[in-house]
């Protein structure tokens, strides 16, 4: 019920954004004007010509309203100019009759009646115009700069047509739906991660995954319920929702680590190949429960094992992709006996387990390394929060 008021209110949010925003947009030069109250601010300014019956040329500007109707001196000038059309100019050239001159010659608009007496700029103005071929210079050749220009001026008619602003509004409502679908997929609807565990034997898979099903579960039901698992196979275990996602969890459990066992397992567990999957390698120094000793050669075999395999998956193109490979290191509480004590001394758990030839290997290519404790629960809300940063 929650989630459904989420999205509607998602939904609203969305469209009442969308009709502020184009409000703003069409309004946007009043909204300028009065904001800064310089008016004219923003927009276009248009200019246009008109002939009095005294024969003086008027040059009339228009922005939102008329700004003013002066006569403008076109000496030496032919317009050619269609009449009752405004053209769009920058600010800076309606109150001076030189700039006006200028953008009709640099346009196309006019031309020079007299070269004799025309100014050196004014000439050299008419020639950029010629060979821009603007306005009337236009020979219709197929010049590339010509022919930009007017698939460009086309493509803004169509847009400006009935079946342009069809094009428009549903460029515009496409893209509004699949933000509302991606923000709902993201973010509201449940995703799943596929899981796999996998280590050395007694590193401490079972408990791991027991500790993420049970965030509470108490320290003497994980010692009593351990049991070594070992049905040869990959198990499927219970969904663990965490979140707004939904974790699946594989159990590899399997007698013996061996390579091509590991290998095929991940290739195929889940349920779906795009799915994101995650695989979780757990690693101790020791197969008891109790004692703080490194079993050296047990955790030496554990890393070079896990080294192949994470390099595998992160190199070769043959092998499933694995979205995120976490190495887990367990048992840290056998090391010290307080939470805060193991915090402080992650470095020197890790010098230790650095010792192992292949163990710079394994970090290289690993996604992330986690040191903690299943027994106590450290580390098992990151490597949850690890799993779920897939999305
Ligand atoms: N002290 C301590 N003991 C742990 C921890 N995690 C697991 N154990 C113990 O280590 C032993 C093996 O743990 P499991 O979780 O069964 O390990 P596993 O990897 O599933 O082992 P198999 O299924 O036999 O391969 C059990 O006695 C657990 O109680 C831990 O973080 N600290
Ligand atoms: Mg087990």
């Amino acid at each position: 019920m929650k989630k459904t008021l989420k999205v509607i209110i998602g939904i609203f949010g969305y469209f009442v954004m969308i009709s502020v925003l184009s409000c703003f947009m069409a309004y946007f030069g009043k909204f300028m004007s009065l904001v800064s109250g310089i008016y004219p601010a923003v927009g276009d300014y248009y200019i246009s010509f008109e002939e009095s019956e005294e024969h003086i040329i008027k040059a009339k500007v228009i922005y939102l309203q008329e700004i003013y109707e002066e006569p403008v001196d076109l000496s030496n000038l032919t317009l050619y100019i269609e009449e009752d059309k405004n053209y769009s100019v920058e600010k800076d050239i309606i109150y001076d009759d030189n700039k006006i001159r200028k953008m009709l010659l640099e346009e196309g608009l006019a031309q020079i009646i007299d070269e004799n007496k025309a100014t050196r700029e004014e000439l050299s103005y008419q020639s950029k115009a010629v060979k821009k071929e603007n306005g009337i210079w236009y020979t219709g050749d197929n010049k590339a700069v010509n022919s930009i220009h007017m698939i460009y001026n086309k493509f803004m008619m169509f847009l400006e047509s009935n079946i342009g602003r069809i094009l428009k509004w549903l460029i515009f409502t496409g893209f509004g739906i699949s933000t509302i679908y991606y923000f709902f997929k993201k973010k509201i609807m449940k995703r799943r991660i596929d899981t796999i565990l996998m280590g050395g034997i007694s590193s401490g898979k079972t408990t791991i995954l027991k500790r993420i099903e049970r965030p509470n579960i108490t320290e003497g039901k994980l010692l009593t319920e351990a049991t070594t698992t070992k049905t040869g196979e990959v198990v499927k275990c219970d969904r663990v929702a965490y979140k707004n996602k939904d974790i699946y969890p594989y159990l590899f459990d399997n007698p013996g680590d061996q390579y091509g066992k590991m290998i095929d397992a991940v290739n195929k567990f889940g349920i779906t190949k795009s799915d994101k999957k995650v695989l979780i390698y757990v690693i101790s120094f020791t197969k008891s429960d109790s004692s703080p000793a490194f079993d050296v050669p047990f955790t030496h075999s554990q890393i070079s094992k896990a080294a192949v395999l994470v390099k595998s998956f992160k190199t070769s193109s043959s092998l499933t992709k694995v979205s995120k490979i976490i190495i887990f290191f367990n048992k840290c509480d056998l090391l010290y006996q307080k939470e805060v004590e193991y915090l402080e001394n992650i470095k020197n758990i890790e010098k230790k387990y650095r010792e192992s030839l292949d163990y710079g290997e394994l970090i290289e290519y690993a996604d992330k390394v986690i040191f903690g404790s299943a027994l106590k629960g450290w580390g098992i809300d990151e490597l949850k929060e690890e799993i779920l940063s897939v999305y």
